[in-house]
Protein backbone atom coordinates (compact mmCIF):
# COMPACT_ATOMS: atom_id res chain seq x y z
CA UNK A 1 0.00 0.00 0.00
CA UNK A 2 2.97 2.41 0.52
CA UNK A 3 3.65 2.09 -3.57
CA UNK A 4 -0.21 2.83 -3.76
CA UNK A 5 0.26 5.61 -1.45
CA UNK A 6 3.47 7.15 -1.33
CA UNK A 7 2.07 10.21 0.54
CA UNK A 8 0.71 9.07 3.13
CA UNK A 9 3.49 9.52 6.23
CA UNK A 10 5.12 7.58 8.90
CA UNK A 11 5.25 10.00 12.04
CA UNK A 12 3.23 13.03 11.11
CA UNK A 13 -0.44 12.54 12.87
CA UNK A 14 -3.15 12.10 10.62
CA UNK A 15 -5.99 9.86 10.22
CA UNK A 16 -6.27 6.89 8.92
CA UNK A 17 -8.55 8.39 5.69
CA UNK A 18 -11.06 11.42 4.93
CA UNK A 19 -10.58 15.19 5.51
CA UNK A 20 -8.88 16.75 8.77
CA UNK A 21 -8.32 20.44 8.97
CA UNK A 22 -7.28 22.76 12.44
CA UNK A 23 -6.30 21.19 15.44
CA UNK A 24 -8.97 21.82 18.44
CA UNK A 25 -8.67 22.32 21.69
CA UNK A 26 -5.26 20.42 22.67
CA UNK A 27 -4.60 20.02 26.09
CA UNK A 28 -3.07 17.52 29.18
CA UNK A 29 -5.56 15.77 31.19
CA UNK A 30 -4.49 13.42 33.86
CA UNK A 31 -1.08 12.64 32.40
CA UNK A 32 -3.24 11.94 28.61
CA UNK A 33 -2.52 14.28 26.02
CA UNK A 34 -5.49 15.00 23.79
CA UNK A 35 -6.10 16.54 20.22
CA UNK A 36 -8.94 16.97 18.31
CA UNK A 37 -9.46 17.92 15.16
CA UNK A 38 -12.02 19.39 12.42
CA UNK A 39 -12.45 16.41 10.09
CA UNK A 40 -15.47 15.09 7.77
CA UNK A 41 -16.32 11.77 8.76
CA UNK A 42 -17.05 10.83 5.31
CA UNK A 43 -14.94 12.14 2.69
CA UNK A 44 -11.65 13.46 1.80
CA UNK A 45 -13.00 17.11 1.20
CA UNK A 46 -14.12 19.83 4.19
CA UNK A 47 -17.58 19.31 5.02
CA UNK A 48 -19.69 17.63 7.51
CA UNK A 49 -17.10 18.84 10.36
CA UNK A 50 -16.57 17.59 13.64
CA UNK A 51 -14.31 17.04 16.36
CA UNK A 52 -12.27 14.00 15.99
CA UNK A 53 -10.69 12.78 18.66
CA UNK A 54 -7.48 10.91 19.66
CA UNK A 55 -4.81 10.71 23.03
CA UNK A 56 -1.61 10.19 22.97
CA UNK A 57 0.95 9.39 26.40
CA UNK A 58 4.05 10.89 24.53
CA UNK A 59 3.02 13.35 21.65
CA UNK A 60 4.16 10.61 19.36
CA UNK A 61 2.09 7.34 19.18
CA UNK A 62 -1.85 8.12 19.00
CA UNK A 63 -4.85 6.14 19.53
CA UNK A 64 -8.10 6.92 17.75
CA UNK A 65 -11.83 7.98 19.42
CA UNK A 66 -15.09 8.37 18.43
CA UNK A 67 -15.62 12.00 17.35
CA UNK A 68 -16.11 13.85 20.79
CA UNK A 69 -18.29 16.46 19.65
CA UNK A 70 -20.66 16.37 16.57
CA UNK A 71 -23.88 17.81 15.08
CA UNK A 72 -26.76 17.40 17.48
CA UNK A 73 -28.43 20.55 18.28
CA UNK A 74 -30.07 23.02 15.97
CA UNK A 75 -27.43 25.44 17.46
CA UNK A 76 -24.49 22.74 15.93
CA UNK A 77 -26.05 21.09 13.29
CA UNK A 78 -24.83 22.66 10.26
CA UNK A 79 -21.18 22.11 11.89
CA UNK A 80 -19.03 21.74 14.91
CA UNK A 81 -15.61 24.19 13.83
CA UNK A 82 -12.88 25.38 15.78
CA UNK A 83 -12.11 26.17 19.36
CA UNK A 84 -10.53 25.64 22.29
CA UNK A 85 -9.99 24.00 25.74
CA UNK A 86 -9.43 25.39 29.42
CA UNK A 87 -8.87 23.32 32.43
CA UNK A 88 -11.11 24.62 35.29
CA UNK A 89 -9.95 24.98 38.53
CA UNK A 90 -10.35 21.27 40.23
CA UNK A 91 -9.07 19.91 37.59
CA UNK A 92 -12.22 20.56 34.94
CA UNK A 93 -11.81 20.52 31.39
CA UNK A 94 -13.85 22.68 29.42
CA UNK A 95 -14.39 22.97 25.28
CA UNK A 96 -15.76 26.02 23.97
CA UNK A 97 -16.21 25.86 20.01
CA UNK A 98 -18.16 27.64 17.16
CA UNK A 99 -21.29 25.73 16.10
CA UNK A 100 -22.97 26.78 12.80
CA UNK A 101 -26.68 26.67 13.51
CA UNK A 102 -29.70 26.58 10.77
CA UNK A 103 -29.56 30.02 9.12
CA UNK A 104 -25.79 29.43 8.97
CA UNK A 105 -24.78 31.36 11.69
CA UNK A 106 -21.86 30.98 13.87
CA UNK A 107 -22.55 30.68 17.78
CA UNK A 108 -20.30 29.97 20.38
CA UNK A 109 -21.12 26.94 22.64
CA UNK A 110 -19.67 25.13 25.78
CA UNK A 111 -18.97 21.28 26.39
CA UNK A 112 -18.13 19.66 29.34
CA UNK A 113 -17.05 15.88 30.37
CA UNK A 114 -19.37 13.31 30.59
CA UNK A 115 -17.27 11.42 33.54
CA UNK A 116 -13.97 13.19 34.86
CA UNK A 117 -12.57 10.00 36.01
CA UNK A 118 -12.02 8.88 32.51
CA UNK A 119 -8.78 10.17 31.83
CA UNK A 120 -9.80 9.37 28.03
CA UNK A 121 -12.73 11.88 28.14
CA UNK A 122 -14.49 9.96 25.71
CA UNK A 123 -18.11 11.18 25.82
CA UNK A 124 -18.77 14.56 26.17
CA UNK A 125 -21.77 16.77 27.23
CA UNK A 126 -23.21 19.88 25.24
CA UNK A 127 -24.41 22.68 27.78
CA UNK A 128 -28.20 23.20 28.23
CA UNK A 129 -27.06 26.96 28.41
CA UNK A 130 -26.06 26.30 24.65
CA UNK A 131 -25.56 28.83 22.19
CA UNK A 132 -23.85 30.87 25.36
CA UNK A 133 -22.94 33.65 22.61
CA UNK A 134 -25.08 34.41 19.33
CA UNK A 135 -23.75 37.74 16.79
CA UNK A 136 -26.15 39.94 17.13
CA UNK A 137 -27.27 43.33 15.29
CA UNK A 138 -26.84 45.45 18.10
CA UNK A 139 -23.65 43.82 18.85
CA UNK A 140 -22.78 44.79 15.22
CA UNK A 141 -21.13 41.17 14.76
CA UNK A 142 -21.24 39.89 11.30
CA UNK A 143 -22.76 35.88 11.80
CA UNK A 144 -20.46 34.80 9.34
CA UNK A 145 -17.41 36.11 10.73
CA UNK A 146 -17.94 35.19 14.75
CA UNK A 147 -15.73 32.20 15.63
CA UNK A 148 -12.41 30.09 17.25
CA UNK A 149 -13.24 31.09 20.50
CA UNK A 150 -9.60 30.55 22.49
CA UNK A 151 -8.62 29.29 25.41
CA UNK A 152 -10.05 31.26 28.45
CA UNK A 153 -7.98 33.36 31.14
CA UNK A 154 -9.02 34.19 34.67
CA UNK A 155 -7.71 38.22 35.24
CA UNK A 156 -7.16 39.25 38.57
CA UNK A 157 -10.48 40.43 39.25
CA UNK A 158 -11.70 36.60 39.36
CA UNK A 159 -13.62 36.50 35.88
CA UNK A 160 -13.04 34.48 32.89
CA UNK A 161 -11.91 36.13 29.59
CA UNK A 162 -11.54 34.64 26.15
CA UNK A 163 -11.15 35.90 22.49
CA UNK A 164 -12.97 34.80 19.33
CA UNK A 165 -12.27 35.80 15.84
CA UNK A 166 -14.30 38.16 13.80
CA UNK A 167 -14.50 41.23 11.03
CA UNK A 168 -15.71 44.62 10.80
CA UNK A 169 -15.57 45.79 7.42
CA UNK A 170 -12.30 43.95 6.53
CA UNK A 171 -10.63 45.35 9.71
CA UNK A 172 -10.20 41.93 11.42
CA UNK A 173 -10.12 41.06 15.06
CA UNK A 174 -10.34 39.38 18.66
CA UNK A 175 -12.84 40.22 19.90
CA UNK A 176 -12.88 39.99 24.43
CA UNK A 177 -15.24 38.14 26.40
CA UNK A 178 -15.88 38.21 30.23
CA UNK A 179 -17.68 35.87 32.64
CA UNK A 180 -17.98 34.83 36.11
CA UNK A 181 -19.23 31.25 35.53
CA UNK A 182 -18.00 30.41 31.69
CA UNK A 183 -21.48 30.32 30.95
CA UNK A 184 -22.84 33.64 30.72
CA UNK A 185 -20.38 35.94 28.34
CA UNK A 186 -20.34 39.80 28.19
CA UNK A 187 -18.60 41.42 25.13
CA UNK A 188 -15.78 43.95 26.29
CA UNK A 189 -16.20 47.68 25.00
CA UNK A 190 -13.27 47.19 23.40
CA UNK A 191 -11.61 44.24 21.21
CA UNK A 192 -8.40 42.78 22.55
CA UNK A 193 -6.64 43.92 19.24
CA UNK A 194 -7.93 44.39 15.68
CA UNK A 195 -6.05 45.58 12.51
CA UNK A 196 -7.75 47.26 9.38
CA UNK A 197 -7.16 44.94 6.04
CA UNK A 198 -6.55 41.98 7.64
CA UNK A 199 -9.97 40.33 7.21
CA UNK A 200 -11.11 37.91 9.27
CA UNK A 201 -9.32 36.29 12.37
CA UNK A 202 -9.37 32.93 12.06
CA UNK A 203 -8.35 30.90 15.14
CA UNK A 204 -7.22 33.37 17.38
CA UNK A 205 -4.46 32.12 19.97
CA UNK A 206 -3.25 34.38 23.21
CA UNK A 207 -0.76 33.64 25.58
CA UNK A 208 2.05 34.43 28.08
CA UNK A 209 5.63 33.51 27.44
CA UNK A 210 8.25 33.91 29.46
CA UNK A 211 11.17 36.81 28.59
CA UNK A 212 13.95 34.80 30.61
CA UNK A 213 13.28 31.11 30.15
CA UNK A 214 12.00 28.57 27.75
CA UNK A 215 9.66 27.49 30.26
CA UNK A 216 5.38 28.23 29.05
CA UNK A 217 2.77 28.76 31.44
CA UNK A 218 -0.87 28.41 31.95
CA UNK A 219 -2.72 30.95 30.34
CA UNK A 220 -3.67 32.72 33.48
CA UNK A 221 -0.97 33.47 34.47
CA UNK A 222 0.44 37.23 34.53
CA UNK A 223 3.05 39.38 36.67
CA UNK A 224 6.59 40.30 35.54
CA UNK A 225 8.90 39.10 33.00
CA UNK A 226 5.73 37.85 31.33
CA UNK A 227 4.96 38.89 27.80
CA UNK A 228 1.95 37.72 25.45
CA UNK A 229 1.68 36.97 22.17
CA UNK A 230 -1.53 37.26 19.95
CA UNK A 231 -1.82 35.09 16.71
CA UNK A 232 -4.11 35.18 13.80
CA UNK A 233 -4.59 33.00 10.72
CA UNK A 234 -5.51 35.35 8.07
CA UNK A 235 -7.66 33.23 5.15
CA UNK A 236 -6.67 35.65 2.79
CA UNK A 237 -3.25 35.19 2.76
CA UNK A 238 -3.77 31.47 4.26
CA UNK A 239 -0.84 32.54 6.43
CA UNK A 240 -0.49 32.95 10.24
CA UNK A 241 0.73 35.99 11.50
CA UNK A 242 1.48 37.26 15.26
CA UNK A 243 2.74 40.10 17.36
CA UNK A 244 4.72 39.87 21.04
CA UNK A 245 3.50 42.62 23.09
CA UNK A 246 2.40 43.42 26.74
CA UNK A 247 -0.62 42.79 28.27
CA UNK A 248 -2.14 44.40 31.09
CA UNK A 249 -4.85 42.73 32.84
CA UNK A 250 -6.12 45.31 34.54
CA UNK A 251 -7.92 46.97 31.90
CA UNK A 252 -7.42 44.54 28.86
CA UNK A 253 -5.75 46.33 26.82
CA UNK A 254 -2.84 44.36 24.42
CA UNK A 255 -0.26 46.65 22.74
CA UNK A 256 1.85 44.98 20.23
CA UNK A 257 5.78 45.70 19.81
CA UNK A 258 5.49 46.23 16.54
CA UNK A 259 2.11 46.47 14.73
CA UNK A 260 0.29 43.89 13.30
CA UNK A 261 2.00 43.05 9.81
CA UNK A 262 0.15 40.64 7.36
CA UNK A 263 2.99 41.02 4.64
CA UNK A 264 6.25 39.82 3.89
CA UNK A 265 7.52 42.03 6.94
CA UNK A 266 5.68 39.99 9.42
CA UNK A 267 6.10 37.60 11.98
CA UNK A 268 4.95 34.08 11.08
CA UNK A 269 5.35 30.97 12.66
CA UNK A 270 5.90 28.98 9.93
CA UNK A 271 7.18 30.50 6.53
CA UNK A 272 5.79 27.75 4.44
CA UNK A 273 2.27 25.82 4.79
CA UNK A 274 0.92 26.24 8.43
CA UNK A 275 -2.76 27.03 9.80
CA UNK A 276 -5.37 27.44 12.05
CA UNK A 277 -2.42 26.71 14.96
CA UNK A 278 -3.23 26.47 18.32
CA UNK A 279 -1.04 26.04 21.35
CA UNK A 280 -1.39 24.68 24.84
CA UNK A 281 -0.06 24.68 27.65
CA UNK A 282 1.57 21.50 29.34
CA UNK A 283 1.63 21.31 32.51
CA UNK A 284 3.60 18.06 32.79
CA UNK A 285 7.20 19.41 31.32
CA UNK A 286 5.93 23.24 32.07
CA UNK A 287 5.88 23.97 28.34
CA UNK A 288 3.97 25.65 25.64
CA UNK A 289 3.37 23.38 22.45
CA UNK A 290 2.05 24.47 19.32
CA UNK A 291 0.15 22.39 16.78
CA UNK A 292 -1.14 23.48 13.25
CA UNK A 293 -2.63 22.06 10.14
CA UNK A 294 -0.75 21.36 6.80
CA UNK A 295 -3.27 20.85 3.99
CA UNK A 296 -2.61 19.28 1.10
CA UNK A 297 -0.96 21.48 -2.18
CA UNK A 298 -3.30 20.05 -4.93
CA UNK A 299 -6.98 19.69 -6.18
CA UNK A 300 -9.80 17.93 -4.61
CA UNK A 301 -10.38 14.91 -7.36
CA UNK A 302 -7.17 14.37 -6.50
CA UNK A 303 -7.41 14.25 -2.62
CA UNK A 304 -10.93 12.64 -3.36
CA UNK A 305 -8.85 9.33 -5.17
CA UNK A 306 -6.11 8.83 -2.55
CA UNK A 307 -9.03 9.52 -0.03
CA UNK A 308 -7.41 11.81 2.58
CA UNK A 309 -6.21 15.13 2.92
CA UNK A 310 -4.21 17.11 5.65
CA UNK A 311 -1.88 16.56 7.97
CA UNK A 312 -0.53 17.98 11.68
CA UNK A 313 2.83 19.31 11.84
CA UNK A 314 4.64 17.71 14.32
CA UNK A 315 3.93 19.41 17.99
CA UNK A 316 6.55 21.99 18.76
CA UNK A 317 7.89 23.64 21.84
CA UNK A 318 7.54 27.45 21.62
CA UNK A 319 9.38 30.25 23.45
CA UNK A 320 10.59 33.60 23.62
CA UNK A 321 13.80 34.20 21.77
CA UNK A 322 16.85 35.57 23.89
CA UNK A 323 16.28 39.15 21.71
CA UNK A 324 12.73 39.06 22.81
CA UNK A 325 11.49 40.06 19.31
CA UNK A 326 10.55 36.85 18.16
CA UNK A 327 8.95 33.04 19.08
CA UNK A 328 11.75 30.25 18.53
CA UNK A 329 9.81 26.57 17.57
CA UNK A 330 12.12 22.96 18.04
CA UNK A 331 9.78 19.92 17.35
CA UNK A 332 9.04 18.11 20.76
CA UNK A 333 11.90 16.24 22.56
CA UNK A 334 9.47 13.31 22.39
CA UNK A 335 10.15 12.80 18.43
CA UNK A 336 14.02 12.06 19.30
CA UNK A 337 12.86 8.34 19.87
CA UNK A 338 11.60 7.23 16.42
CA UNK A 339 15.46 8.37 15.84
CA UNK A 340 17.51 5.28 14.60
CA UNK A 341 20.43 4.50 12.23
CA UNK A 342 22.76 7.33 13.48
CA UNK A 343 24.89 8.93 10.53
CA UNK A 344 27.57 10.93 11.83
CA UNK A 345 29.69 13.02 8.89
CA UNK A 346 33.01 14.38 10.40
CA UNK A 347 34.00 18.51 9.86
CA UNK A 348 33.82 18.73 5.98
CA UNK A 349 34.57 21.60 3.97
CA UNK A 350 31.67 21.75 1.32
CA UNK A 351 33.36 23.17 -1.39
CA UNK A 352 31.63 26.08 -3.97
CA UNK A 353 29.79 23.75 -6.52
CA UNK A 354 29.32 20.37 -4.67
CA UNK A 355 26.88 17.81 -3.49
CA UNK A 356 27.21 15.58 -1.03
CA UNK A 357 25.07 12.69 -0.59
CA UNK A 358 24.46 11.58 3.09
CA UNK A 359 24.14 8.10 2.89
CA UNK A 360 23.07 5.37 5.04
CA UNK A 361 19.76 6.84 6.02
CA UNK A 362 16.19 6.04 4.74
CA UNK A 363 15.47 9.16 2.67
CA UNK A 364 12.10 9.35 3.06
CA UNK A 365 11.58 8.82 6.89
CA UNK A 366 14.41 10.84 8.49
CA UNK A 367 15.60 13.81 11.00
CA UNK A 368 18.51 15.69 9.93
CA UNK A 369 20.41 18.45 12.09
CA UNK A 370 23.19 20.32 10.31
CA UNK A 371 26.16 23.09 11.74
CA UNK A 372 27.02 25.43 8.71
CA UNK A 373 30.30 27.26 9.83
CA UNK A 374 31.53 30.20 7.41
CA UNK A 375 35.30 31.20 7.58
CA UNK A 376 35.23 34.00 5.22
CA UNK A 377 32.57 36.54 4.60
CA UNK A 378 33.99 38.53 2.05
CA UNK A 379 32.47 36.45 -1.27
CA UNK A 380 28.73 37.46 0.36
CA UNK A 381 26.68 39.59 -2.14
CA UNK A 382 25.42 42.84 -1.30
CA UNK A 383 22.14 42.91 -0.56
CA UNK A 384 20.18 45.61 -3.01
CA UNK A 385 18.34 47.76 -1.04
CA UNK A 386 14.96 46.78 -3.37
CA UNK A 387 14.94 43.34 -2.73
CA UNK A 388 12.56 43.58 0.58
CA UNK A 389 10.40 40.66 0.13
CA UNK A 390 12.45 37.13 1.06
CA UNK A 391 9.93 35.23 -0.63
CA UNK A 392 10.42 36.80 -4.34
CA UNK A 393 14.04 36.69 -3.79
CA UNK A 394 14.40 33.25 -2.91
CA UNK A 395 11.64 32.34 -6.12
CA UNK A 396 13.82 33.93 -8.45
CA UNK A 397 16.92 32.59 -7.05
CA UNK A 398 16.06 29.03 -6.52
CA UNK A 399 18.97 26.17 -5.59
CA UNK A 400 20.24 26.42 -8.90
CA UNK A 401 20.90 29.98 -8.88
CA UNK A 402 25.09 30.57 -7.77
CA UNK A 403 25.54 33.39 -5.30
CA UNK A 404 28.31 34.25 -3.60
CA UNK A 405 28.20 32.52 -0.07
CA UNK A 406 25.35 30.56 -0.66
CA UNK A 407 22.90 28.83 -1.50
CA UNK A 408 23.95 25.94 1.21
CA UNK A 409 21.57 23.14 2.63
CA UNK A 410 20.12 20.16 1.76
CA UNK A 411 18.46 18.70 -0.85
CA UNK A 412 15.60 16.07 0.60
CA UNK A 413 13.35 13.98 -1.01
CA UNK A 414 15.68 13.84 -3.81
CA UNK A 415 15.83 11.70 -6.65
CA UNK A 416 19.49 9.65 -7.40
CA UNK A 417 20.44 11.82 -10.64
CA UNK A 418 18.27 15.09 -8.76
CA UNK A 419 15.68 15.20 -11.41
CA UNK A 420 13.85 15.75 -8.21
CA UNK A 421 14.60 17.26 -4.76
CA UNK A 422 13.03 19.87 -2.43
CA UNK A 423 15.87 22.27 -1.65
CA UNK A 424 16.33 23.74 1.63
CA UNK A 425 18.98 26.59 1.89
CA UNK A 426 20.76 29.88 3.26
CA UNK A 427 22.35 32.67 1.08
CA UNK A 428 24.13 35.12 3.12
CA UNK A 429 24.31 38.73 1.90
CA UNK A 430 26.17 42.06 3.20
CA UNK A 431 24.44 44.73 4.20
CA UNK A 432 27.09 48.23 4.95
CA UNK A 433 29.00 45.87 7.09
CA UNK A 434 26.50 43.69 8.76
CA UNK A 435 25.39 40.36 6.86
CA UNK A 436 22.00 39.09 6.73
CA UNK A 437 20.47 35.27 6.26
CA UNK A 438 18.05 34.55 3.90
CA UNK A 439 16.06 30.74 4.09
CA UNK A 440 14.47 29.75 1.53
CA UNK A 441 12.50 26.35 0.61
CA UNK A 442 12.67 25.98 -2.82
CA UNK A 443 10.21 23.19 -4.42
CA UNK A 444 10.08 24.18 -7.82
CA UNK A 445 11.68 20.91 -8.73
CA UNK A 446 10.38 18.90 -5.75
CA UNK A 447 7.97 16.24 -8.19
CA UNK A 448 7.92 15.61 -11.74
CA UNK A 449 3.72 15.82 -10.95
CA UNK A 450 2.21 18.81 -13.11
CA UNK A 451 -0.89 19.16 -11.13
CA UNK A 452 0.38 19.62 -7.31
CA UNK A 453 1.76 23.69 -6.19
CA UNK A 454 4.93 23.99 -6.03
CA UNK A 455 5.65 27.19 -4.56
CA UNK A 456 9.06 28.61 -2.89
CA UNK A 457 8.95 29.96 0.35
CA UNK A 458 11.48 32.57 2.11
CA UNK A 459 12.44 34.19 5.00
CA UNK A 460 15.16 36.47 6.29
CA UNK A 461 16.50 35.55 9.57
CA UNK A 462 16.69 37.83 12.90
CA UNK A 463 20.52 35.91 13.08
CA UNK A 464 23.91 36.98 12.70
CA UNK A 465 26.11 34.81 11.33
CA UNK A 466 28.97 35.95 12.70
CA UNK A 467 28.37 35.67 16.15
CA UNK A 468 25.31 33.01 16.09
CA UNK A 469 25.23 29.77 14.98
CA UNK A 470 24.16 28.77 11.59
CA UNK A 471 21.88 25.08 11.94
CA UNK A 472 19.60 23.88 9.92
CA UNK A 473 17.12 20.65 11.08
CA UNK A 474 14.55 19.36 8.86
CA UNK A 475 12.14 16.44 9.64
CA UNK A 476 11.42 14.20 6.55
CA UNK A 477 8.20 11.93 5.85
CA UNK A 478 7.60 10.89 2.45
CA UNK A 479 5.35 14.09 1.41
CA UNK A 480 6.08 16.86 3.88
CA UNK A 481 9.52 18.53 4.80
CA UNK A 482 9.13 20.73 8.52
CA UNK A 483 12.46 23.04 8.30
CA UNK A 484 13.81 25.00 11.51
CA UNK A 485 16.75 27.19 11.02
CA UNK A 486 18.90 29.14 13.11
CA UNK A 487 17.64 26.39 16.13
CA UNK A 488 14.07 27.64 16.09
CA UNK A 489 14.44 30.76 14.17
CA UNK A 490 12.73 30.56 11.09
CA UNK A 491 10.36 27.11 10.70
CA UNK A 492 9.62 26.33 6.95
CA UNK A 493 6.73 23.57 6.60
CA UNK A 494 6.14 22.10 2.78
CA UNK A 495 4.56 19.57 1.41
CA UNK A 496 5.81 17.61 -1.78
CA UNK A 497 4.50 14.64 -3.73
CA UNK A 498 8.06 13.48 -5.56
CA UNK A 499 7.32 10.55 -8.22
CA UNK A 500 10.81 9.26 -8.19
CA UNK A 501 11.73 10.30 -5.06
CA UNK A 502 9.82 7.42 -2.69
CA UNK A 503 10.32 4.83 -1.07
CA UNK A 504 14.16 3.53 -2.14
CA UNK A 505 14.19 5.87 -4.12
CA UNK A 506 14.32 9.05 -2.06
CA UNK A 507 18.14 10.63 -0.85
CA UNK A 508 19.71 12.80 1.15
CA UNK A 509 22.57 14.90 0.11
CA UNK A 510 24.21 18.27 1.54
CA UNK A 511 25.10 20.63 -1.07
CA UNK A 512 26.87 24.26 -1.58
CA UNK A 513 25.64 26.10 -5.01
CA UNK A 514 27.89 29.19 -3.53
CA UNK A 515 31.38 29.91 -5.14
CA UNK A 516 32.66 30.56 -1.57
CA UNK A 517 33.52 27.48 0.67
CA UNK A 518 31.73 26.68 3.74
CA UNK A 519 32.47 24.06 6.10
CA UNK A 520 30.07 21.64 7.66
CA UNK A 521 31.02 21.62 11.22
CA UNK A 522 28.58 18.65 12.43
CA UNK A 523 25.58 16.82 10.19
CA UNK A 524 23.87 13.81 11.99
CA UNK A 525 20.84 12.33 10.63
CA UNK A 526 19.06 9.52 11.61
CA UNK A 527 16.26 7.33 10.10
CA UNK A 528 12.98 7.61 11.07
CA UNK A 529 10.63 4.45 13.25
CA UNK A 530 7.16 4.61 12.40
CA UNK A 531 4.88 5.37 14.98
CA UNK A 532 1.87 4.27 15.99
CA UNK A 533 -0.98 6.61 14.82
CA UNK A 534 -4.31 6.12 15.34
N1 LIG B 1 -11.57 26.20 9.98
C1 LIG B 1 -12.76 26.04 10.79
C2 LIG B 1 -13.14 27.41 11.24
C3 LIG B 1 -11.86 28.16 11.13
C4 LIG B 1 -11.23 27.61 9.91
C5 LIG B 1 -13.81 25.33 10.00
C6 LIG B 1 -9.74 27.84 9.84
O1 LIG B 1 -13.68 27.40 12.55
O2 LIG B 1 -12.07 29.56 11.10
O3 LIG B 1 -13.42 24.03 9.66
O4 LIG B 1 -9.09 26.92 9.04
Amino acid sequence: SSKRQPYRTAYHFQPPQNWMNDPNGPMIYKGIYHLFYQYNPYEAVWGNIVWAHSTSTDLVNWAAHPPAIYPSHPYDINGCWSGSATILPGEKPAILYTGINPQNRQVQNLAMPKNLSDPFLIEWVKSPYNPILIPTFENNIDPSSFRDPTTAWLGPDGRWRMIIGSNRNGRGMALLYRSKDFIHWKKAQHPLHSSKDTGMWECPDFYPVSNSSKNGFDSSVIGSGIRHVLKASLGGTGHEYYTVGTYNPENDTYVPDKGFVDDSRGLRYDYGKFYGSKTFFDSAKNRRVLWGWISESTNATIDLTKGWSGLQAIPRKLWLDKSGKQIMQWPVKEIEKLRTNQVNLPSKVLIGGSVLEVAGVTGSQADVDILFEISDYEKADVLDPSWTNPQELCSRNGASVKGGLGPFGLMVLASKDLQEYTAVFFRIFKVQTNYVVLMCTDLSRSSLHLDYDKPTYGAFMDLDPVREKLSLRSLIDHSIVESFGGEGKACFTARVYPTMAIGDGAHLFAFNNGTENVTISSLTAWSMKKAQIN
